[in-house]
């Protein structure tokens, strides 16, 4: 069985990081360890929410983990906490990479043009330098923007997002992968580049007007349990937007829906059977 390192907060109610993660990777079938770097009451969203930075655990956990040989297949970053945790997942990152480790980063930070309440732009140059060490990074324009110092755009054609992915590249990563991208009304989906093939990669399908919370992790978690499972990253980001976009139309459909994140427990079945 592949066994999968993720590293985020845990935020006890409101379904994102790894409240989905664990979940939708154990589904897909790998071994799923956690790393916690934050302990909050509910995600940030929430008022008056509760946090307990958990920095001072990561060293020790990893010190651990190396003594008892475990090694991993992936690793996989969400919303961590700190701009100094960033230094500490590098060295993580370098204890447990092996030949075949594929290192999946979602910088985690910002969406709709806005920074998410917890962060500044030290937070955001960390996290550039966090994905510069990745195989595949999966930002949203928002996060792109503001880690490449481009111009947030909500209306934007293709010659931006190509302009975007190019500046993501020289970030360092070997496939950079735009989530939220409209590149026809009514439609919304991803557009990746892959350095090693000089390729482009864009799916698109429905767009659906709602916003919800912890759509971003929903995706990053099913693209990398798919990538655990041997599909290639097309693939893997293909299924992913589908799944997700499938589960904000099922969480639409639920007059007792919460309004704090999606539900994802009633399609968990479905996304075992996409193809
Ligand atoms: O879904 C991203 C996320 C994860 N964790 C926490 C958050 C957010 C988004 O706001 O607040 C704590």
């Amino acid at each position: 069985m592949k066994r999968v390192l993720t590293i985020q907060d845990i935020s006890c109610l409101g379904k994102c990081s790894l409240t989905i993660a664990l979940p939708v990777i154990s589904a897909l079938g790998a071994e799923t360890v956690i790393l916690p770097t934050a302990v909050l009451s509910t995600h940030t969203m929430f008022r008056n929410f509760t946090c307990k930075d958990l920095s001072d655990q990561i060293e020790p956990i990893a010190a651990h983990w190396k003594s008892e040989g475990v090694a991993f297949d992936a690793i996989y970053t969400g919303y961590l906490g700190t701009a100094e945790q960033v230094d500490q997942i590098k060295e993580l990152f370098r204890n447990f990479r092996g030949e075949d480790t594929v290192i999946i980063v979602d910088p985690v930070m910002a969406d709709n043009g806005k920074l998410y309440p917890a962060f500044d732009m030290d937070y955001v140059k960390k996290n550039a330098e966090l994905c510069a060490e990745a195989d595949i990074i999966v930002p949203n324009i928002t996060e792109a923007s503001l880690m490449t110092g481009m111009e947030y755009r909500e209306e934007y054609d293709e010659s931006y997002v190509k302009e975007l992915l190019a500046r993501l590249n020289e970030l360092g990563a070997g496939i950079s992968v735009l989530t939220g991208v409209s590149l026809e009304k009514g439609k919304t989906g991803v557009m990746g580049y892959e350095r090693e093939t000089g390729e482009y990669y864009i799916y698109q399908n429905r767009r659906i007007d709602a916003a919800y919370h912890g759509t971003g992790d929903l995706f990053s978690s099913t693209c990398v349990g798919q990538i655990l499972r041997g599909l290639n990253w097309r693939d893997a980001m293909r299924i992913a937007a589908d799944y997700t976009a499938h589960t904000i139309e099922v969480t639409l459909q639920n007059p007792d829906k919460p309004w704090y994140g999606v539900d994802f427990e009633a399609t968990i079945p479905e996304l075992l059977a996409m193809k």
